[in-house]
């Protein structure tokens, strides 16, 4: 038996998505644990090209289930697009299922959300995620339990509805009525009810009959609304410890914690960003958005901020997440480098500095580079990391040392299967 989590070691969008599909081939049980529809997963395997949002990307495994866990928001218009899109794919259902302890994410979240970024925001995805998440905190949400009561859920809308409509008329935006909201759950009760489970003893029996299960985190570390760049971040925990908690077992039952990065670094939204390049070398990587693997935003479709690799978020993410080994994604996309730039440290104020600065201070680092020699030949076909060229081993070292742990993964390519190991 063995409880894994994998997660972003950097600010999102590193090749999470294609990891979980990888490892779940081992897993009987994948979680994804924390945030909604703003995650994009991409996977690539011989079912197609899939950009997952709130489907477990360990979906395609047949021997196994999926669980949308507790700590995730869910709009469940959006979980039923997903759900046909890949049924269409030929991709069975029947192992899917819900918590019954995740938030429902509703209309008005995302209008809100919408309202909230149009008069000045971080760059959301606008899907409602901060919202979802601050109603929860209010307590004022209904949860996939309330659809198997309908009766019950109807009550608490009566008592939601008229707090939302008092933020939509401050908004200037049209008022929403318990009887459409009743509506949609009922829609969505006769969809999910078979999909429900409690998810304490759902977890529990995976884990008293030894079977091994994998948590799936979105986002990254430099999101979680405690310990990233806040206010620049995401409204839930996309850190290794959080998926415990909305699992409801002992963290100390974590066997493995895998992180993963990408070979440089990429960020969506506001926010500071050390090694950011705006043109050259690393701007190339970008691509055009004609290949599944380009620098787009799987949510947004808008284009990401690239930079170089940045040793001091990986020390700090490896720091609170405790990495057992890193997956390092998309280092076939630095083959045609001369030369790569390597962030080792960060310098305030004229100072090299030991920690992780805060984000105002991040704001004004200056990055300290290292400049490490290309390899200048294709890794696409290279499957064990010991046949990688020796300057591309040479940049995996330098990082496992500096960062303080191993590479077990090396991604070389978007598809499943395109990975050293
Ligand atoms: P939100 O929507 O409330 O979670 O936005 C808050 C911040 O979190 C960032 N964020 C993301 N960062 C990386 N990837 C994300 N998913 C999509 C992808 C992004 C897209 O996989 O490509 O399509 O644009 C994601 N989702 C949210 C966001 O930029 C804010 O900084
Ligand atoms: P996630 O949010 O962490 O799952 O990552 P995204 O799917 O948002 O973004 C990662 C992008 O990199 C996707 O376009 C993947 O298809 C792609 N990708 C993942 N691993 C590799 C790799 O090793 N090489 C290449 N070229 N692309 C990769
Ligand atoms: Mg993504």
């Amino acid at each position: 038996m063995s409880i894994s989590v994998l997660v972003g070691a950097q600010w999102g969008d590193e090749g999470k998505g294609k990891m979980i599909d990888y490892l779940s081939k081992d897993c009987d049980l994948i979680v994804r644990f924390q945030g909604g529809d703003n995650a994009g997963h991409t996977v690539i395997n011989e079912h197609g090209v899939f950009k997952l949002h709130l489907i477990p990307s360990g979906i395609f495994n047949e021997g196994g289930e999926c669980l949308i866990g507790t700590g995730t928001v869910v709009n469940p218009d959006v979980l039923e697009d997903e759900i046909k899109q890949i049924e269409d794919a030929g991709v069975g259902m029947s192992g899917l299922k819900i918590s019954g302890k995740a938030h429902i994410l509703m209309p008005y979240h995302q209008k809100l959300d919408e309202l909230m970024e149009a008069s000045g925001g971080i760059g959301t995805t606008k899907r409602g995620i901060g919202q979802a998440y601050s109603y929860k905190a209010l307590r004022k949400n209904l949860r996939f339990e309330d659809l198997l009561n309908l009766d019950s859920a109807r009550k608490k809308l009566e008592a939601i509805v008229p707090v939302i409509n008092n933020q939509m008329r401050a908004y200037g935006a049209e008022n929403y009525t318990v009887d459409f909201l009743y509506e949609k759950c009922e829609q969505w009760a006769e969809r999910f009810a078979a999909m429900i489970v409690d998810p304490i003893r759902y977890l529990h029996r995976y884990i008293d009959a030894g079977k091994n299960i994998l948590f799936e985190g979105q986002l990254a570390a430099m999101k979680d609304i405690d310990l990233g760049i806040y206010p620049y971040v995401t409204s839930s925990n996309p850190t290794a410890a959080y998926a415990a908690v909305s699992g409801g077992f002992s963290a100390k039952k974590i066997d493995r914690v895998i992180g993963v990065a990408k070979a440089f670094s990429s960020a969506v939204g506001a926010g500071p960003f050390p090694t950011e390049e705006f043109e050259g070398d690393i701007d190339l990587i970008r691509g055009t958005g004609d290949q599944p693997d380009d620098e787009f935003g799987a949510r947004t479709g808008r284009s990401r901020r690239l930079g170089w690799l940045d040793i001091p978020v990986l020390k700090y993410t490896n720091l609170i997440n405790g990495f057992d080994t890193l997956a390092l994604c998309k280092i076939d996309k630095l083959d045609n480098l001369p030369q790569i730039k390597v962030c080792i440290a960060y310098e305030l104020d004229g100072e090299v500095i030991d920690y992780f600065p805060n984000t105002e201070e991040l704001e004004r680092v200056k990055p300290v580079y290292e400049t490490l020699p290309g390899w200048m030949c294709s890794t696409k076909e290279i499957r064990k990391i010991e046949d990688l060229p020796e300057n591309a081993k040479k940049y995996i070292k330098t990082i496992e040392e500096l960062v303080g742990t191993t590479v077990g993964y090396v991604g070389v390519g978007p598809d499943r299967e395109e990975l050293a190991v």
